[in-house]
This record gives structure tokens, C-alpha cells and sequence, in this order.
């Protein structure tokens, strides 16, 4: 029998940002004190969970002098190697502080954009340091509520070159990292750029490193955008650019409702799951979720235990989905098999394609059996098979 007991070896990890999130939301204030990383890690630990990712802004605050910078680092690099936790992932808080109002990296404002870099730069010796592989950029404010107010051609320039400029950093510092783009519609500013998975990946073919730059997609954010979160996933691991994610829970289109992994669309977290474990994605099962403004403490740290047990259930409700004769038959009976078969035989000509018939009629009453598949695959989620 499963405990669906999180351990390391099942690469979980959380923002700091996540559990330690106060509540806060337009319409009304805080209803949590604020976490100790300290103890956040402690916790993380103790529910079995393998990382924790950070913002500089959620270890230091912003502004700190650099004596208190070095203490707060120390006290967290302390408390990993006390607990065992590592830092797969590490970000830029480019979002908070009203200077980045106008946005960050893409700013109009060129002394801003200048800080804003400075900012990445200094966060990206901290990560190198703590052993950070991976370095998101969400870029929340990069965008407008006026395309007349934002020149995106050029926008985008700068965002590139920004990049251009960090990869190149890396490079000659020998950082083992990688950059991952975070796609966003939209929130806070009224259109980010970079809004999906699709665009970020023709956005990265245009870099001038584009090898070390790759995707964070965040479960929530494409479906925002009204788009199919399997087949986003699906298509940043046939690029090679499913480099970090970001899970959570959404329910359509509406606002960023980072719940925890498994509430909203149970369905598509599950088959993401069976997506991630069928592909043998071997990186961070990150979850970026804001426990509900609901709860107290106790809910949050019951939260993030669901974030990581929803994921166990899910893989092995898909363990046992796949290995399901039934569903074998009914895979071949849908021809899912035939998909991965070249459409043309080694060394076959166009002229012999040419050549061949087909009763069209005949195979235009074939049916396709996806109906019973997915009816099967919704039963083995629902645990009566
Ligand atoms: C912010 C945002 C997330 C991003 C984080 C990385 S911060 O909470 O909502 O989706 O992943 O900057
Ligand atoms: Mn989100
Ligand atoms: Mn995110």
C-alpha cells in the first residue's frame, strides 16, 4: 500500500514566496505574520520536501546594508545544510517595489532597466552560490495596460538583449545555470509580454545563447490564458525546454488563482503528472501555490503537505492507469501507437505514397476510441479501477 509519503528522492520544492505568502490581496491586508526562512526550511524539511527556491527580496529585503544581507544569507545556508534542503531554483524580485511600476528589464526608463539588471546580476552570485542550476524570469511587470505607452519591437530588443547579457555573464563567471522564462497573460500589468509557453519558445530561438535558456511553466498561467496545459508542457519537453515548473491549481480563465496543486482542474493535473512521469522528467517538482487567505499557519503547512501528496497519488493513479491491459488494448484500438510510427518507411518514395490507395470511405467510419480511453483514464483517477 502507498503512504504517499513525500521524500527527497521525489525532488519537491517550494518558494520561499509560497508558504511564507502574508495573504495579501487587492481588496484586503495581510491575515498571517510573516515566515522565517529559517524556519520555513525547517518545516520544509520535516514534511519531506527536497528544496526551497527563493526571490533576493524573500531572504533580503530590498535595500538591506551588507551586514544584515550576510547575516540573513548565513542564517539560511545554515539551515539547509541543518535540514538537508538544497536550492534548485533561485529568482529576481523585479515586481514589488514601485520603481518597477513601468516594468523591469523592459522598462521604458533606461536608468531603470540599468538597476534592474544590476539587481539580477548581484542575485545571480547569491544562487551560484547556494548551488542554484536553474534562474527564473517572471517577468510580471514587463508589459502594459496601453500598447501605445510600451514599443513592444522594442520592448522586446531589450528583453533580449537583457538575456543576451546574462548568458553571456554566466558563461564567463562559469555558473553552472540555466535560465527558465516564466510565461504570464497577464497580472499584475494588463498584458505581459512573453504570455505563453509558445511565445516564450520563439522568443528564446531569436537569443544569442539560446541553449541555456529554456521555460518555467507555471500550471495556472496557461490556463488562464485558456490553453491546454498538457499540450504546453508536452510541447516545451519536445523542444528540450522544460527546464523548471511551476505547479498549482487554477479553474479557467480569471484571475491568478494559484491554489495548491491538485484543487481546480483535477484532470489536467493528473495527466501533467502522468505527462512528467511517462517523459522521465528528472528535474524540481516546484510548487508555486499561495495557501488560501483562509488559513492560519497549521493550513499552511497543511497545504504544502497536500501540494506534494496530490503529486504521489496522481503518479501512481497514472503508474496504475498505464499498466492496465485494458487500457493497452484500448491505446492500440485508438491507433496511439500508429502516432509514433514515420508517416513515410525508411528509403520509401514520394512516388510509392503516390502510387498507394485508400478506401477513404472505409476508414472515415473508423472511430477513433478516444471516448473510452478517456473514460478510462478518469477512472483510474477517480481510484474505482
Ligand atoms: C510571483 C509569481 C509567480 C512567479 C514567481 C517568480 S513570483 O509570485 O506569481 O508565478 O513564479 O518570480
Ligand atoms: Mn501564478
Ligand atoms: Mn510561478
Amino acid at each position: 500500500m502507498n503512504d504517499y509519503a513525500p521524500r527527497p528522492e521525489h525532488r519537491f520544492s517550494f518558494g520561499l514566496w509560497t508558504v511564507g505568502w502574508l495573504g495579501v490581496d487587492p481588496f484586503g491586508t495581510a491575515t498571517r505574520d510573516p515566515l522565517d526562512p529559517v524556519h520555513t526550511v525547517e518545516k520544509l524539511a520535516e514534511l519531506g520536501a527536497w528544496g526551497v527556491s527563493f526571490h533576493d527580496d524573500d531572504l533580503i529585503p530590498f535595500g538591506a546594508a551588507d551586514a544584515e544581507r550576510a547575516s540573513r544569507v548565513d542564517a539560511f545556508r545554515k539551515a539547509l545544510d541543518a535540514n538537508g534542503l538544497v536550492v534548485p531554483m533561485a529568482t529576481t524580485n523585479l515586481f514589488t517595489h514601485p520603481v518597477f511600476k513601468e516594468g523591469a528589464l523592459t522598462a521604458n526608463d533606461r536608468d531603470i532597466r540599468r538597476f534592474a539588471l544590476r539587481k539580477v546580476l548581484r542575485n545571480l552570485d547569491l544562487a551560484a552560490e547556494l548551488g542554484a542550476k536553474t534562474y527564473v524570469l517572471w517577468g510580471g511587470r514587463e508589459g502594459s495596460e496601453s500598447p501605445v505607452a510600451k514599443d513592444i519591437r522594442a520592448a522586446l530588443d531589450r528583453y533580449a538583449e537583457a538575456l543576451n547579457l546574462l548568458c553571456g555573464y554566466v558563461r564567463e563567471r562559469g555558473y553552472d545555470i540555466r535560465f527558465a522564462i516564466e510565461p504570464k497573460p497577464n497580472e499584475p500589468r494588463g498584458d505581459i509580454l512573453l504570455p505563453t509557453i509558445g511565445h516564450a519558445l520563439a522568443f528564446i530561438n531569436e537569443l544569442d545563447d539560446s541553449e541555456i535558456v529554456g521555460l518555467n511553466p507555471e500550471v495556472g498561467h496557461e490556463q488562464m490564458a485558456g490553453l491546454s496545459v498538457v499540450h504546453g508542457y508536452a510541447q516545451a519537453l519536445w523542444h528540450g525546454k522544460l527546464f523548471h515548473l511551476d505547479l498549482n491549481g487554477q479553474t479557467g480563465p480569471r484571475y491568478d488563482q494559484d491554489f495548491r496543486f491538485g484543487n481546480g482542474d483535477v484532470k489536467s493535473a493528473f495527466l501533467l503528472v502522468d505527462l512528467l512521469e511517462g517523459a522521465g522528467y528528472d528535474g524540481a517538482r516546484h510548487f508555486d501555490f499561495k495557501p488560501a487567505r483562509t488559513e492560519n499557519r497549521d493550513g499552511v503547512w497543511a497545504s504544502a503537505a497536500a501540494c506534494m501528496r496530490n503529486y504521489l497519488i496522481f503518479a501512481e493513479r497514472a503508474r496504475a492507469f498505464r499498466a492496465d491491459p485494458e487500457v493497452a488494448a484500448a491505446l492500440r484500438d485508438s491507433r496511439v501507437d500508429q502516432l509514433a510510427e514515420p508517416t513515410l518507411a525508411p528509403g520509401e518514395s514520394l512516388t510509392a505514397l503516390r502510387s498507394e490507395e485508400l478506401d477513404v470511405d472505409s476508414a472515415a467510419r473508423r472511430g477513433a476510441g478516444a471516448e473510452r480511453l478517456d473514460q478510462l483514464a478518469l477512472e483510474h483517477l477517480f481510484g474505482v479501477r
